[in-house]
């Protein structure tokens, strides 16, 4: 493998639709720079980019593939990426790293939302973006359909480099409008014919040559004075202006290829060779601490860990960008966010499922190495001496939420082993221990995305696992007071036990009065973990009851405000006023004033006229216009109150305050009655009652379980 410096590595991602043809592009480029002599089809499973054993069960990518190719005395790292919004991570651990996006497009079916999803990211990364127009060989195939709505979806920004002359069937001709020349491509495709374009399609070629000059011209000045004085811009001119465009993510090129036939990936890989920059023309990197990191292989050696594969019989392979300096084989680089220091033992270059390995890697490049001891996704290695932190990717916040537990008792351990190892490698995965909900909860992107992780927990980590609906963290409270007491009393051989409480409760607020025709000695007002607040009031007189005995009557309403009377759910703002009690000289003791005072918080709450509270979230859809009417109906069949509407770049958005209670399903639900075309986000708003029918079918639910388990 040749030695590549800085400025002749290139690093792509390829993103779209799922199966708008990214795995099969990414085979045809590996074939026409004689990576590959063969090449492999996503019927066939045998692609470099889709090996993993699911993408081959499945045939489809669901993983992103590090690949990359040669052409042209440049180096082309390409990230191949999933098209399945479940698969998000992936996406945008790539955006990270790549200097490029490829977004391709179906002819077929013009913009897919996948496309526009997509989008939405490489905005935020401000990427700069080429389309490719793919399946030009289909039947259906509609070129200027597909380019009207990517003008539509993406803005006018998006400029023709090419257009096809014969598409659907037979494809094999692509006018290209920066070199003004035809490409015609034989029957195997490969390495076209460059003819000049003919008369008929002249006027169309210096129309779209027209408007690209007109585009790069707009923004130089220097180029925008020289179109003035020449009318014409040289192609050195038009290429380097292209490339200032797309890095300031101003102008997006759209190619025309066909990768089953593969036409056009060649002409693709030029232009990236040229026009796309490479990492050192980027804005430099900004460090946490705020300083700028050039990319220059002279300068302090710095990587960045974008994605980590455990693979069984090979260990933890950790793949990184090089974000300045040049990493050599058994460098000692500091992980900055763990503090431990790695060797770097082997520097892999990486073709799918193929490593090879390489001595160096300068800045700009991206490569992997195996088996680090303690760095993972996220991390920055850095020269000893330097303190660099390069910025996190920002992974999106989980659409589906699920309840996982072993089928197989005593399997507790090893699951959660396997969640923590899953966790690792795939960020967009978070496991919470709920010890509210006595339950592990998985927060993921959605329902493909489960079944990836129940299929790495069962094949990889041997645990046989089921999911369930999340319990729901409801919250109990009061709305107005009352009065209760009780007597504990226990004389069975041995010390005895004996303690009363009388205790008045009352609903909670900021600012309410002190208790009324009590006498207060003393009071302490409790922050709960799990919100609000308890209010203990210690309104003993006479020494009904010694003080050494309140905190265990505390003790024993805490105990009850964790397992609420009404569903067994936190208790929160009350005011608790004990007035009153009984001692005995002997059997009184902790113990016995613990459950005096859980006992008699439990009866004066169930005649506090008990309430409760279901946590409500702000949940924030993004859909096409025409979605807007089902998204409605559905929130409305959820109990949802929708509190407005908007836009948000090309999809309307609908705000609403919906129950906790009636999202579980609904990633699912959302992407399967409006086909993908809506996504959504949602965030805890606050708790709210429920309504008393609710509340009564609840309460006789737990009072049912309860009873079970005596
Ligand atoms: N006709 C035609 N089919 C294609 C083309 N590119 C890909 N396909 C087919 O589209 C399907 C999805 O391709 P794939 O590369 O897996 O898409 P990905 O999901 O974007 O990676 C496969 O059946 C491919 O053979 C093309 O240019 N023309
Ligand atoms: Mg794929």
């Amino acid at each position: 493998m040749a030695t590549f410096d800085t400025n002749h590595v290139k690093n792509i991602v390829l993103l779209g639709h799922a199966g708008s043809g990214k795995t099969t592009l990414a085979e045809c480029m590996l074939f026409e720079a004689g990576l590959i002599n063969r090449r492999g089809s996503v019927e066939e499973r045998n692609t470099v980019s889709d090996y993993h054993e699911l993408e081959q069960e499945r045939g489809n990518s669901i993983f992103s593939s590090l690949l990359h190719t040669e052409w042209r005395g440049y180096k082309i790292n390409i990230i191949d990426t999933p098209g399945y919004d479940d698969f998000v991570g992936e996406v945008v651990s790539a955006l990270r790293v790549a200097d490029t996006g490829v977004l391709l497009l179906n002819a077929t079916a013009g913009v897919e939302v996948g496309a526009d999803l997509i989008w939405d990211y490489t905005e935020q990364f401000t990427t700069p973006m080429i389309f490719a127009v793919n399946k030009l060989d289909e039947e259906n195939a509609n070129y200027d359909k597909t380019v009207a709505e990517a003008k539509t979806h993406f803005g006018a920004n998006v400029l023709p480099i090419q257009y096809p002359v014969n598409p659907g069937l037979g494809f094999n001709c692509i006018i290209d409008v920066l070199h003004m020349v035809m490409y015609c491509f034989k029957k195997e495709g490969g390495k076209p014919d460059k003819l000049p374009i003919p008369e008929a399609e002249k006027p169309r070629a210096d129309a779209l040559h027209k408007e690209l000059v007109e585009a790069v011209a707009s923004n130089d000045e220097a180029l925008m004075e020289k179109y003035f004085e020449q009318g014409e811009l040289a192609e050195e001119e038009l290429k380097a202006g292209i490339k200032k465009a797309m890095i300031h993510h101003d102008l997006f090129p759209l190619f025309c290829i066909s990768a089953k036939q593969d036409m056009g990936s060649g002409r693709l890989m030029g232009f990236i060779d040229v026009c796309c920059p490479s990492a050192n023309e980027m804005p430099p990197q900004l460090t946490k601490a705020g300083h700028e990191l050039a990319c220059s292989a002279n300068g302090p050696a710095c990587i960045f860990v974008f994605k980590t594969i455990s693979e069984p019989h090979v260990g933890e392979l950790s793949l990184f960008k090089v974000y300045s300096g040049t990493i050599k084989t058994g460098m000692e680089l500091v992980n900055e966010n763990t503090g431990v220091s790695e060797k770097i033992n082997q520097l892999l270059l990486i073709e799918g499922h193929n490593r090879t390995n390489v001595n160096e890697l300068v800045a700009g490049d991206i490569g992997a190495t195996l088996k680090l001891r303690n760095t993972h996704v996220n991390n920055t290695l850095h020269e000893k001496g330097k303190n660099l932190e390069l910025m996190p990717i920002a992974f999106p916040p989980s659409n589906l939420t699920v309840a996982i537990e072993a089928t197989k008792k005593g399997e507790e351990e090893k699951l959660a082993q396997a969640l923590h190892d899953i966790q690792q490698e795939d960020a967009t995965v978070q496991v919470e221990v709920s010890a509210e909900l006595k339950q592990t909860l998985l927060h993921c992107q959605g329902e493909l995305h489960l079944t990836v992780i129940k299929w790495k927990i069962e094949h990889i980590h041997k645990v046989d696992v089921k999911f369930s609906q999340p319990k729901i963290p409801y919250r109990e409270t009061i709305r107005k007071m009352a009065e209760a007491s009780y007597r504990h009393k226990k004389q069975s051989g041995g010390s005895g036990q004996f303690g009363e409480v009388f205790m008045r409760i009352e609903p909670w607020y900021e600012g309410m009065p002190e208790p009324n025709g009590l006498n207060v000695r003393g009071r302490d007002e409790y922050p709960l973990d799990w919100g609000g607040k308890l209010v203990f009031y210690n309104c003993i007189v006479g020494g009904a009851i010694e003080a050494r005995f309140l905190p265990s009557i505390l003790k024993g309403v805490m105990e009850k405000m964790q397992e609420g009377p009404l569903t067994g759910s936190y208790v929160r703002d009350v005011r608790v006023c004990v007035y009153d009690g009984k001692m005995h000289p002997v059997d009184s003791n902790d113990i016995s004033f613990k459950i005096a005072g859980l006992q008699a918080f439990r009866q004066a709450f169930q005649q506090a006229d008990p309430q409760l509270l279901e946590p409500i979230y702000k949940v924030e859809v993004l859909c096409d216009d025409e979605q807007t009417g089902a998204v409605m109906g559905d929130l409305q069949s959820r109990r949802a109150i929708v509190e407005g509407m908007d836009t948000e770049g090309h999809f309307q958005k609908i705000v609403a305050r919906v129950p906790l209670a009636e999202m579980y399903d609904y990633s699912s639900s959302l992407r399967s009655f409006t086909q993908g075309h809506a996504k959504f986000r949602m965030q805890f708003l606050e708790y709210a009652p429920v309504s008393y029918e609710l509340q009564r079918k609840l309460s006789e639910a737990y009072n049912k379980e309860v009873l079970e388990e005596v």
